[in-house]
């Protein structure tokens, strides 16, 4: 868009946001866009014909908020990541465009309900677990805070799986979300781009004597975007998520076409389209595969072509302001050869000198850093990047001679230290480690949680840290509470805006106002009454779906995220057990309703049979008649986003139980205690900080701090005397192992037991006692019905710092340098 096109507005009278006007819309969309009638439309359809009428709307802001990002020549910020878990957008969409009156009322004069079509809408379920949900929230919370940001991320056409329970086992089953159109994308073929990969370097020597290089391949593949808008909430921002689809070259078969071979050359055109094809879905065991590595490239490459692209339309060669108007933000290290391929242009296209290179590199890229265990952490073969990118294997490793060279300076003779920090591990597979090139890469390196980003400095980034400690700074995660709250929670926010006005919405510290309601009769009456209303939409939608009964009576002890052995979902279904034998003992307990769900990775063998050891115990005592009112274990089916927004606001206990040092933040632990529910968790993650603010009285610790965990594995930890001192613990762990819960399989369950007397990585043992004694303070706080209330919602009072807003504000001000930009629609 030049300055001089005027943008051409369309007839506003199609695009009013009354009620009539969305009736208009919706029986044109029917009529041309389905060619359909009111008769023949299905649901889907109409779900469709409405998506398309609220689209219309983001139209004209989406183009007058790019327009006026290119005219102000702002900086801007670009978020790549593999993953945006965005679940569905219709609803959220309705919300930020502030028309969900109109559009609820057009729709009921039509004899339909929002409500309905919304569960039309299938999940853009293009993540994982946190990391992808957390790009999700940011997008949210840019376009909210008028940043003019971009994300960038692969339009995979299989997103995560969808999870199915057969004999207590979990079965995956391909999420072909996109075989229903998708109303929210638009293709821009216009601006496909050609992705190189495989080839060799040549190099030669000019007059001069100044050695250049070039990467020759004849290996191509198109990358096509798909853009997505997002909206603000209540204003004119629409900002960009745009997701590449990998298209064969046209010239791809070229030569089978000439030897005439037609249809090997179509056969063949498929390979490269494969690139896109799927979501890895492992979130903690990195996946060593070609096909993986070969997606991160193709990401990194498009989005900088991309990026560089519309920096030279304005600034042309004018580089040395490059990192002035573009800062890139890489998820994790998923997208850290981004750092190679913007020295590879700079070096072998821009004809660029190394260092004047590196500078430029240095002040573009911020790397958040999602994880401490050391086996998520990326590493590549050598070999494998010679192969696919032999430019910037030759490249890192320039960038590693002379970052190493400055280490020696630095510590002259701690040969130790330099092959300790090479971005290079030698051994018998040389690999590369992406964290390092990353860190060595970027001018910031962030943590997730206050907790986290300590712990990257002391243990596993110490020797960068020493090198250079200004890079290093965190930021606490934060999840949208326009989503998280305001959509899911619609009773609750009723609620908080009949009391305190709407502001929270947009200013979540403002939730603070809630405190003098805390123990107030009147309010917490309304509050527990909401809360019910949610547990008992829970119940409908779970007998419907699931054939799950649920009673209403009882504690809904909820933990719901990806299936890992250091989140310890088996230390929850050690104490369903304990509950059970208290139960068998004639023991009177709070009545529980123990709700666990979540996807394990395909290949995480030890996840899968805790969801099947889970399925056995669940369906022991649910069809135990002791068990009827008091007790009852579901493993909830295909969580996801779109069903963590009907679960979360139903649970009045959220588990966060994961071993100290483990979690780096958590953003399910804040979605849970801002829709009123108290915590029992152990000090980890974002949960020290949530502690923090909401106080101890109105939250439940249990277990082994870092430190503690740190000294017990240092003198040597032996689970099994945990075991043999603590009788309640033998029971439940002897019950497991006696096949009482796999009657066929007497042995079915050894190997889960085995590996906890053995070696037990995550503590489960040494945790038990104090975990079992937290959860009777929290049976017992909950027989106070009002003590609870008040706890519940002091919680939800002192969540405020949690929203991905405040999260995004201190990236902005604190990494990216970027300001907020009004968009006027004039
Ligand atoms: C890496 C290489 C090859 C294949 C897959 C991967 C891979 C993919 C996804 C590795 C890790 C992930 C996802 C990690 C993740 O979700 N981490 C979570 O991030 C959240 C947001 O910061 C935190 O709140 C969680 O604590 C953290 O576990």
């Amino acid at each position: 868009m030049s300055k001089k096109t005027k943008t051409i507005l369309p007839n506003s009278d199609v695009l009013a946001n009354s009620i009539e006007a969305f009736k208009k819309s919706f029986t044109d969309h029917i009529h041309h866009s389905l060619a359909r009638d009111g008769r023949t439309a299905t649901e889907h359809e109409k779900f469709l014909a409405i998506a398309y009428s609220v689209r219309d709307r983001l139209i004209d802001r989406w183009i007058k908020t790019q327009e006026t990002y290119y005219d102000k020549d702002v900086k801007r910020v670009y978020y790549l990541s593999l993953e945006f878990l965005i679940g569905r957008t219709l609803g959220n969409s309705v919300l930020n465009l502030d028309v969900e009156g109109a559009v609820t009322e057009a729709l009921e004069e039509m004899g339909l309900t929002l409500e309905e079509l919304r569960e039309e809408e299938v999940d853009a379920g293009l993540g994982n677990g946190g990391l992808g949900r957390l790009a999700a929230c940011f997008l949210d919370s840019m376009a909210t805070l008028e940043l003019p940001a971009t994300g960038m991320g692969i339009r995979y056409e299989y997103g995560m799986f969808n999870q199915k329970i057969k004999d207590g086992q979990q079965e995956e089953h391909p999420d072909n979300w996109l075989r229903l159109p998708n109303p929210w994308e638009i293709a821009r073929p216009a601006n496909a781009l050609r992705i190189p990969f495989y080839g060799y370097v040549v190099s030669w020597q000019d007059e001069t004597g100044k050695l250049h290089n070039r990467w020759d391949t004849k290996d191509y593949v198109i990358a096509l975007p798909y853009d997505t808008p997002i909206p603000g909430y209540h204003n004119n921002t629409v900002n960009n998520l745009r997701l590449w689809s990998a298209r064969s070259a046209d010239d791809f078969g070229l030569a089978y076409f000439n030897n005439g071979d037609y249809i090997a050359a179509v056969h063949d055109m498929e390979i490269s389209e494969t690139i896109s094809k799927v979501l890895y879905p492992n979130d903690t065991s990195m996946n060593g595969k070609e096909l993986r590595l070969k997606q991160q490239y193709f990401l990194c490459s498009a989005s900088l072509q991309d990026i560089v692209n519309r920096f030279k339309k304005t600034h042309g060669n004018h580089w040395n302001v490059f990192p002035e108007k573009v800062v890139i933000q890489l998820n994790d290290t998923h997208p850290a050869i981004s750092i190679a391929e913007l020295m590879r242009i700079l070096l072998d296209q821009e004809d660029f000198e190394w260092d004047a290179a590196w500078d430029i590199v240095t002040k573009t890229f911020g790397y958040t850093n999602h994880t401490l265990m050391p086996e998520a952490l990326e590493k590549w073969p050598v070999s494998l990047f010679e192969h696919l990118l032999p430019r910037h294997l030759q490249i890192i490793y320039e960038i590693n001679a002379r970052f190493l060279r400055t280490v020696a300076m630095r510590w002259p003779g701690d040969v130790e230290r330099l092959s300790r920090m090479s971005i290079i591990e030698e051994g018998s597979e040389k690999m590369v480690r992406m964290a390092y090139l990353s860190i060595v890469g970027s001018f910031s390196v962030n943590g997730v949680a206050a907790l986290h980003s300590e712990l990257l400095k002391t243990e596993l980034f110490r020797d960068f840290f020493e090198l250079t400690p200004e890079k290093f700074n965190n930021k606490t995660n934060g999840v949208t509470p326009r989503r998280w709250v305001r959509k899911s929670n619609p009773l609750m926010s009723e609620l908080i805006s009949k009391n305190i006005g709407e502001s929270w919405v947009r200013n979540l510290d403002d939730l603070k106002k809630l405190e003098k309601f805390a123990a107030d009769k009147n309010f917490q009456k309304e509050f527990m009454e909401l809360k019910r209303e949610n547990k008992k939409r829970l119940a409908k939608y779970l007998q419907e779906t699931q054939s799950i009964e649920l009673n209403l009576d009882t504690i809904f002890d909820v933990q719901v995220k990806r299936i890992h052995e250091y989140k310890r979902q088996l230390l929850n279904v050690l104490h369903v057990i304990h509950l059970y034998l208290q139960i068998k003992d004639g023991k009177e307990i709070e009545p529980r309703t123990v709700l666990i769900g979540g996807k394990a990775a395909p290949g995480y063998w030890m996840a899968k049979q805790i969801i099947r050891l889970t399925n056995a115990v669940a369906s022991v005592v649910n069809s135990d008649p002791d068990c009827r009112g008091k007790l009852a274990l579901h493993f909830l089916e295909n969580y996801r986003v779109s069903f963590a927004e009907k679960i979360i606001p139903a649970a009045d206990l959220s588990e966060q139980i994961s071993t100290a040092g483990t979690e780096a933040s958590g953003t399910g632990n804040m979605k849970f205690a801002l829709n009123g529910a108290l915590t029992i968790g152990t000090l980890d993650g974002a949960n020290v900080e949530m502690l923090e603010e909401a106080g101890k009285d109105n939250f439940f610790i249990f277990g082994l701090s870092v430190e503690q965990v740190q000294d017990l594995l240092a003198k040597g930890y032996r689970p099994r005397d945990f075991y043999e001192k603590d009788g309640d613990l033998r029971r439940v762990i002897d019950l497991i192992a006696s096949g009482f819960f796999s009657p066929d399989r007497a042995d079915l369950f050894k190997p889960v037991t085995d590996k906890l007397l053995s070696s037990d990585p995550f503590l489960l043992l040494a945790d038990f006692r104090s975990y079992i004694e937290c959860q009777e303070r929290v049976a017992k706080a909950y027989t106070n019905k009002a003590a609870w209330a008040k706890m519940a919602i002091l919680n939800v009072a002192r969540m405020g710092k949690f929203s991905s807003d405040r999260t995004i504000h201190q990236y902005s001000e604190e990494i990216w340098n970027t300001k907020p930009c009004k968009i006027s629609l004039k």
